[in-house]
């Protein structure tokens, strides 16, 4: 069990490109969880609740425009702001489901040919490293049957191309998996769930390492 008197929870991580279905899969997930008696929470990234994703939020909807260092610095920023949250979390027993994490701070920012790869993960380094990354890898037909992207920043087809080759190269096998996205709903939701329950009773006496360390 993940109570008070056991082990940590796990971190697990839905990424992937813009129209993949993480959102909906990330909410599944955390009521599956749940429902198998595994106390769990969703967060998700850019958390545009707070003051600096407020500003995050202006930028992507382009009603503002950063340099590229500094956005980057901004959303790199907002995961650190409830990290001390989901640390507790974790260590209270709990496990937390996140709609996407550093590896889209870095992919999206690197994506703009403009930053270093290196530079791009700097600030997220020590973050706590994922249990699990599920990448959800929609491919370019079936990202199209889905219809047009919406209006914000980054939503055109030759740039997430461009994040898509950067995910995969920054993918690390000892926690990532990649997933086939162009499945059902209910398809994908059956494989992130069985890969989850499986992180969550692995991580239980595991220690909570260093993302990029
Ligand atoms: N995005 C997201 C980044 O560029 N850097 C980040 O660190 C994160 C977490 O924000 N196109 C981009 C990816 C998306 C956009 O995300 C908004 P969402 O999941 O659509 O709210
Ligand atoms: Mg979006």
């Amino acid at each position: 069990g993940n109570g008070s008197l056991g082990g940590r929870g796990a971190l697990i991580v839905l990424e992937g490109c813009d129209k993949a279905g993480k959102s909906t899969q990330c909410r599944l997930l955390v009521e599956a969880l749940k429902k198998a008696g595994k106390p769990c929470h969703l967060y998700a990234f850019p958390d545009r609740t707070t003051e600096i994703g407020k500003v995050i939020d202006e930028y992507l909807r382009c009603t503002k425009n950063l340099s590229d260092e500094a956005i980057h610095l901004l959303f790199s920023t907002n995961r650190w702001e409830v990290m001390p949250k989901i640390r507790e979390l974790l260590l209270n027993g709990e496990s937390v489901v996140l709609d996407r994490y550093a590896f889209s701070g870095v992919a999206f920012s690197a994506a703009k040919g403009t930053l270093d790869l290196a530079w791009c993960m700097g600030p997220d380094v020590g973050l706590p490293q994922p249990d699990l990354v599920c990448f959800l890898n929609l491919s370019k037909e079936a990202a199209s049957k889905r219809g047009d992207f919406g209006r914000e920043r980054y939503e055109k087809t030759e740039f997430q191309d461009k994040v898509k080759s950067i995910f995969l190269k920054i993918q690390d096998p000892a926690y990532w998996k990649i997933i086939d996205a162009d499945r059902t709903k209910e398809e994908v939701q059956s494989e992130l769930f069985q890969l989850s329950i499986a992180a969550v009773d692995t991580s239980e006496n595991k220690p909570i390492l260093k993302l990029w360390d």
